[in-house]
């Protein structure tokens, strides 16, 4: 996206990001004293509180509730209301201590846990040029990726090393040659879905191609004549490489730059989300929360997503305090752009939205298949936040980087958010 996201946004990123980094290493410390800070932090917040029901799915041992049976409420503790449905082996009875829990995750994503990751996916990788031709010398290997900073890590699967893959990024009516070399012990081959392209290099083993088998490399070589979000994967034992992570993500910029985002709709920032949900569990761009990336913006600022689903499950994105303005599907532009605070992406496909960052504030953003996103320890799997910070804000920030006061907890102070400054106390102030 690099020809797409205005410097000034970029530096205003990698500021934030800055004091994120920032912020983590002076609370790196305060991590050391591990649960004793959250249990002051909370001791010090929740005096008041009363202790809610829990009613979250029922203990095992819950005798069966009766059809039509009232809903569970907070008049009744969770081991005297049952569902029907059968106990979920992740639900529980009231958990010991859910708010620690819940606090201390969000306090790992606050602290710029997935910054201080190394090993980022999805960053755009250069071509070599022969002639016009843009050439992308890509390996398959075999990697340890981590989920988050307190995972193990996995074995997983990458493109030049990464998952997801090197972003690459061309210009419609390119001439695109990618060089795939297998240092894998199985055997391999990579669709660039989306493209329409000569039969040839549609990257299918044993339809199109034969494997690539360890050891070799195949050449892809097409015109990129299909503008868009596409991707490219494993078309070979996809339910397990692209599992493990062979995935990633291959843009094509309109060739008219009228039409790209950055100018059609005033984008500052053009963002791929890439969500998976085999090896690693339910993540965005291979991190699950809270190692997942805030987005970073600025009341009055306008954003493009291009949600893209690697995964094997349908994930309904949605975002907390203002709407996304759906314009395209698949790489293809919608005839009729329309808003929804909820979007549906299905395996496979490609959904575009625009973003205009009207109210400050940090909003959650998470997958709504809760499952996914929230459980008896606080948010884990597909959830970031988008952080809109008003000028004021975003001055105070940049005045207060040195105190350590990041831009996160600052947009949800200036948006009248208590709760960050209570349940945070102690770490920044
Ligand atoms: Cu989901």
């Amino acid at each position: 996206m690099t020809d797409s996201r205005p410097e000034a946004a970029v530096t205003s990123l990698e500021s934030a990001t800055a004091q994120l980094l920032s912020r983590r290493s002076i609370l790196r410390a305060g991590a050391l004293t591990g649960t004793g800070l959250v249990a002051t932090a909370l001791a010090a917040c929740a005096p008041a509180a009363k202790v809610p029901s829990w009613t979250y799915p029922p203990a095992a041992s819950a005798p069966p509730q009766a059809p039509g049976s009232a809903l569970p409420s907070d008049d009744h503790a969770s081991h005297s209301t049952a569902p029907t449905a059968a106990p979920d082996a992740s639900a529980s009875a009231a958990p010991v201590d859910h708010d620690a829990a819940a606090l201390a995750v969000v306090k790992r994503f606050l602290d710029g846990e997935g910054a201080s990751l190394e090993g980022a996916g999805n960053q755009p990788i250069q071509p070599r040029l022969d002639g016009s031709v843009k050439v992308f010398e890509m390996t398959i290997d075999a990697i340890k990726h981590r989920i988050d900073a307190v995972k193990d890590p996995i074995d997983a699967l990458g493109y030049n090393g990464t998952w997801p893959a090197p972003r690459i990024e061309v210009i419609e009516g390119d001439t695109v040659r990618a060089i795939f070399k297998n240092n894998l012990d199985e055997s391999t081959g990579v669709h660039f879905h989306g493209q329409r392209l000569p039969n040839a290099m549609d990257g299918v083993p044993h339809i199109t191609q034969d494997p690539i088998e360890p050891g070799a490399s195949f050449t892809y070589e097409f015109v990129a004549r299909t503008p868009g979000s596409h991707m490219y994967h494993s078309h070979h034992n996809a339910t397990d490489q692209v599992g493990r992570g062979l995935l990633g993500a291959f843009i094509v910029q309109p060739r008219d730059p009228a039409d790209r985002y950055d100018r059609k709709y005033g984008a500052s920032q053009d963002i791929v989300w890439i969500s998976n949900d085999s090896l690693g569990g339910f993540t965005i761009n291979g991190r699950g929360f809270p190692a997942t990336s805030p987005i970073l913006a600025h009341v009055g600022s306008t954003i493009a997503i291009r949600f893209m689903n690697e995964g094997s499950m349908m994930h309904p994105w949605h975002l907390h305090g203002m709407p996304m303005r759906v314009v395209a599907r698949d790489g293809y532009p919608l005839a009729a752009p329309f808003l929804c605070d909820t979007l549906g992406v299905n395996p496979g496909e490609r959904w575009d939205v625009i973003i205009d960052c009207e109210d400050p504030g940090a909003w959650a953003f998470h997958c709504h298949i809760l499952p996914h996103a929230e459980g008896h320890d606080g948010m884990f799997g597909m959830v970031t936040a988008l952080v809109i910070q008003d000028s004021t804000t975003a001055a105070s920030s940049l005045a207060l980087a040195s105190t350590s006061v990041d831009p996160i907890r600052s947009a949800a102070l200036a948006a009248g958010s208590t709760s960050f400054v209570c349940r945070v106390h102690g770490s920044a102030g």
